[in-house]
């Protein structure tokens, strides 16, 4: 997948530009970009900024547009109103989501867009946004209005929203005993999304929210799913942030369980003829915390990954306890291997089990015609099978596979200490 990412340049890669680059690689996405503005700044001050020129504007609108597909837009720093006007030319006839980051000022006090240009901007910017994300401040700005008991977050974010913008989200509205919300406002609905509040004074996390927004829409998810996906990477980045520089601490983006067993569920679709190898009860994939009490504790599909003719469509979202029957195989592994933290099943085949046999992966099997009757009638069944796979090993498993019932489905199950390790052993036996 690819995504455009239009703004600043910020040589201390804390924000704009850079910051975007940083995020969407580390979510398995192809960032371009689409410079406006060079700024000089760095971890303590915030220094020149220089517009840069409408020709190289539009040749790099150009390059870009014309050679790739580009599944979604992110605009950040815009600066002037030549800049924005330029960007609408180009951008208005694209039908594909736009994240809208009305960035006006840096967290160094450094001027992001001039104010004679803000009133182009809601013009011209604000109606490309599928969603735009203004912090409080921002969306004081925009509706020269502040937001207190009688400028409702509602009353704002109509505003904007009578400005064009699809849907509207206002960040950091509300901090009440250690919780911090964003109001939302969809074209029917609206809420609050909450979380823990973090104060720890940063860079970049107004990009880093907007970008995870902007990926989660490009993966098809709901705005509710994308802004609590984006909420909870930007309070984990928040969290993680360095201070590298002299000055305030930069934001880093934590490759978190949940973002590397999406990056490797989306390997596994991406793998060719992929779908031969989905079993007829469909595929989980799971990743565990550290020494898992329960599959509560498992990161695992809501759905499943499921076959739709020759593609492969991750149906659901990550969730811990998302998996009932692959998190439960993994959950008794991990109690007498506590290293091995994901699992995924294939289908059963012959040719397979022929390749595991010759790479010599350390391979278990158990016999469900030996399952006592107590656990044929309800009782965990694939907790009594790995149990007895395993009972008399002292290696911990690559795979474990049975060979089904009458009327169970023969199944292999593939094991590792992480999901792209799991991948590789998956990529060396189909
Ligand atoms: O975080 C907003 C932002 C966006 N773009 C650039 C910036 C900043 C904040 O400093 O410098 C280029």
């Amino acid at each position: 997948m690819n995504i455009l990412s239009i703004g600043g340049s910020d040589p201390s890669s804390g924000a704009g530009i850079q910051s975007d680059i940083k995020v969407f690689s580390k979510l398995d996405i192809h960032c371009l970009t689409v410079i406006t503005a060079i700024t000089g700044q760095n971890t303590s001050n915030f220094g020149m900024v220089e517009p840069v020129s409408k020709n190289i504007l539009e040749n790099q609108l150009e390059s870009i547009i014309t050679d790739f597909k580009i599944d979604g837009i992110k605009i950040g720093m815009v600066y002037n109103s030549e800049i924005i006007k330029t960007l609408y030319h180009h951008l208005k006839k694209l039908k594909i989501p736009i994240v809208v980051d009305p960035v006006i000022k840096s967290t160094t006090g450094g001027m992001l867009i001039e104010k004679a240009a803000i009133i182009d901007f809601k013009k011209f910017i604000i109606p490309l946004a599928t969603i735009i994300t203004p912090n409080k401040f921002e969306a004081e700005i925009l509706t020269k209005m502040k937001i207190n008991s009688i400028n409702t977050p509602e009353k704002i974010a109509k505003k904007i929203q009578r400005m064009g913008a699809k849907n509207i989200v206002i960040t950091g509205i509300k901090i009440k005993n250690k919780k911090i919300s964003d109001f939302v406002l969809e074209k029917n609905k609206k809420y609050y999304i909450t979380d823990k509040e973090i104060s720890k004074i940063n860079r970049g996390s107004g990009c880093i929210h907007s970008a995870s927004v902007l990926y989660s829409i490009v993966k098809n998810k709901n705005i509710r799913k994308a802004l609590e996906f984006a909420k909870k990477n930007t309070f984990n980045s928040i969290k993680n942030s360095k201070k590298i520089g002299k000055g305030i601490a930069i934001t880093n983006m934590e490759e978190s369980n949940e973002i590397k067993l999406l990056n490797s569920i989306n390997e596994f679709t991406k793998i060719k003829n992929i779908y031969k190898n989905i079993p007829e009860c469909q595929t989980n994939f799971v990743y565990s915390k550290q020494k898992p009490k329960s599959i509560k504790e498992i990161l695992g599909i809501s759905g499943r990954i499921v076959k739709s003719g020759e593609e492969v469509i991750v149906a659901g979202d990550l969730v811990y306890g998302g998996s009932k029957h692959v998190a439960t195989a993994l959950l008794t592994v991990n109690k007498k291997y506590s290293k091995i933290q994901s699992a995924i099943n294939i289908k059963y085949k012959n040719d397979t089990i022929s390749k595991i046999k010759k790479l010599k992966l350390t391979t278990y099997d158990y016999d469900r015609n030996h399952e006592p009757k107590n656990v044929k009638n309800g009782g965990s069944t694939i907790e009594w099978g790995i149990k007895n796979a395993i009972k008399n090993s002292t290696k911990p498993p690559d795979i474990i596979y049975h060979k089904g019932d009458f009327g169970k489905e023969p199944m292999i199950i593939v094991f590792a200490e992480t999901p792209d390790i799991v991948i590789k052993k998956i990529l060396k036996i189909i």
